[in-house]
């Protein structure tokens, strides 16, 4: 098997986190996204959105993170990361959706903002100019401009930290009765797709500001980050100058964050779920 990655890539790890639950043997390609090769003619074959990651097994090729998890429990049953029932097995994938419709968005504009905007900014204007062209995604193109141009101050990010919000929210009252894992209390894909967000925003030094008052949230958060795989899949790809960037640049945006928080839930969520 082949993986196509990115260095501290959030689809990636949902991705690298199933592959160490199931012990699997594979090579990695590493395509360099800020030299723009998720462009490059050869990997648009594998992968017409221009992203990572891209899984190749067999001659096959398997795009989008989410349904390359589930490929891979499809394919390596053991140990089983979809439930049993039916029932249990929507419950993950609306987990899944939670990712695919805002929070992969959401932390992308939130890390863009933080961080990776900075980068951008060393690129040259030809190269940024590729990177804007995007793939003909003109929606795509107006979120990457906007977080280059307007920072934390772009509607994006206050969508994301609004993304965020509901997710811990659902969370939270989900995890109140006690059970150690979203869907079943077993671990499965609906846990996993969520851990590199949630550690994204941990790294940003930006996660006690959405969970610091959620306990349930919190037991598990320390769960995950004591499974081996989450370990191998995140903290032990990461070095020292990813870890720093990550925590210098999101302390920069910390305060900011906090008040637009404060200022969605009091235009938006109290209104919707009065105390
Ligand atoms: N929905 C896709 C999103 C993949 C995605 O956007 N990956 C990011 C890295 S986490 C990427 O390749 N970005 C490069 C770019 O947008 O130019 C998935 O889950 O696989």
């Amino acid at each position: 098997m082949l993986l196509f990655t990115g260095r501290n890539s959030i689809c990636t790890q949902k991705v690298l986190i199933t592959m160490f639950e199931k012990n699997l043997a594979w090579e990695t390609k590493r395509v360099d996204l800020f030299k723009n090769e998720q462009y490059d003619a050869e990997y648009l074959k594998y992968n017409p959105k221009g992203v990572v990651p891209t899984l190749v097994n067999d001659g096959q090729v398997i795009v989008e993170s989410t349904l390359i998890c589930e490929y891979l429990d499809d394919t390596f049953p053991a140990p089983s990361l979809i439930p049993e029932s039916p029932y249990e097995r929507m419950q993950m994938r609306l987990w899944s959706k939670h990712v695919d419709e805002g929070l992969f968005e959401a932390t992308r504009e939130i890390s863009f903002s933080a961080m990776f905007r900075e980068r951008l900014r060393n690129m040259s204007e030809d190269e940024r100019r590729i990177r804007f062209r995007n793939i003909g995604d003109p929606a795509r193109t107006a979120r990457f401009r906007s977080t280059y141009e307007h920072g934390v101050e772009s509607p994006y990010v206050f969508y994301g930290i609004a993304a965020f919000e509901k997710l811990f929210r659902h969370m939270s009252d989900v995890l109140a009765d006690g059970r150690e894992w979203l869907v079943g209390n077993t671990l499965s894909l609906g846990d996993i797709n969520l851990m590199p967000f949630v550690a994204r925003l941990e790294y940003l030094n930006l996660l006690d500001l959405f969970i610091a008052d959620r306990a349930p949230v919190r037991r598990w958060w320390q769960r995950c980050k004591m499974l081996p795989s989450y370990q191998k899949a995140i903290p032990d790809m990461l070095n020292e100058e990813d870890t720093s960037t990550m925590h210098v640049s999101g302390t920069k945006i910390r305060g900011r964050i906090e008040e637009l928080r404060a200022e969605h839930l009091a235009q938006h969520v109290k209104a919707v779920h009065p105390a």
